[in-house]
């Protein structure tokens, strides 16, 4: 199996592992106070004591992450996905990977998680709405398993998409959006050790309506780039239109990097509401990333690339 680890002998129970990693991570940080997790207002207290910058003591309720979301394919009510996302079907799960890389091909989902390794992150997540929220994933860094797939020179863009399923996802049976989902970064956003794949939330699997099996988290842009649910990637010479883009290209360009000097065509993206929270906050320059990506974009004009 062309991802795995060398290190990883073992080809049974594979989920089990997975899950266990996360736990373990969970278990090691939190000692006995494990047996408590469950309640969102403690979990959150003890997840915080994993990581070590402000971010732990602002920590968005599990509740409210996982009942206040966009899923477009579950309705555009904020309420709507918590509702409706239990008819996602999530296993099997395969992601096709093709494009210009050496080893394209279908990769189960298992095998995928198998070979990477969860981490914690907390990360604060500003959507182009004006509200905020801050989300202690669990994920492994996209840049890991995008090199497995060893991409060609000619690789300078990385494309995703949403599974596409209108039986099981009744907002793909609607026209608001063109389906699937779809997003892209540049290579060197897709590779920066910031982008993650998610796969939980506060040590827990990914609900469906947070976008299970597999997220992607960008936490300098605009919630929109994280794409949920991803059943393929490509790899491209040329820049993909996303899907916001197609929705309405005046409002939405490719990068969307967090940027309170840019105002949206619509409303100021200078403050935002942190969910849980009654002051708005001002919003930072990438969402409070600049040290580690504003290299990224030296050069270039923010006001024409948004
Ligand atoms: N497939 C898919 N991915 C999506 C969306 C969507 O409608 N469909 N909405 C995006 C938007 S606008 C935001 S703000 C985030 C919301 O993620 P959350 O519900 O986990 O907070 O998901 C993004 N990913
Ligand atoms: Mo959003």
């Amino acid at each position: 199996m062309i991802i795995k680890k060398p290190s990883d002998i073992r080809s049974s129970e594979i989920t089990s592992e997975t899950h266990f990693k996360q736990r373990r991570d969970i278990v090691k940080t939190m000692g006995l106070t494990a047996l408590t997790l469950g309640s969102a207002g403690t979990s959150a207290q003890l997840f915080a004591k994993s990581n070590d910058d402000d971010l732990k003591s602002q920590l968005t309720e599990y509740k409210d992450i996982t009942t206040y979301n966009n899923y477009y394919e579950f309705g555009t009510g904020k309420s709507d996905p918590a509702k409706n996302a239990h008819t996602l079907k999530t296993s099997p799960w395969d992601v096709v990977v093709d494009g210009e890389c050496e080893k394209p091909g279908k990769y189960s989902l298992e095998d995928i998680l198998k070979a990477m390794d969860i981490e914690d992150r907390i990360y604060r997540f500003r959507c182009v709405e004006g509200w905020s929220m801050v989300i202690p994933w669990n994920g492994f860094q996209l840049g890991d398993l995008l090199k497995r797939f060893a991409p060609t020179s000619k690789a300078k863009y990385v494309y995703f998409e949403t599974l596409l399923d209108p039986e099981n996802m009744p907002g793909q049976r609607t026209s608001v959006l063109e389906w699937p989902y779809v997003e892209g970064l540049r290579m060197d956003e897709a590779m920066n050790p910031l982008t993650l794949f998610a796969t939980g939330i506060y040590g827990k699997d990914i609900p469906k309506q947070n976008g299970a099996p597999l997220r992607l988290v960008v936490p300098w842009k605009y919630g929109f780039k994280s794409i949920k649910s991803i059943a393929r990637i490509s790899f491209l010479e040329k820049q993909p239109t996303s899907s916001w883009q197609k929705a309405n290209k005046h409002e939405y360009g490719f990068f969307s990097n967090v940027n309170p000097k840019v105002d949206h065509p619509r409303w100021t993206q200078k403050r935002e509401r942190r969910i849980g929270e009654f002051r708005k906050r001002k919003t930072l320059m990438f969402n409070g990333y600049e040290e580690q990506v504003a290299s990224l974009y030296k050069g270039m004009d923010l006001k024409k690339h948004y």
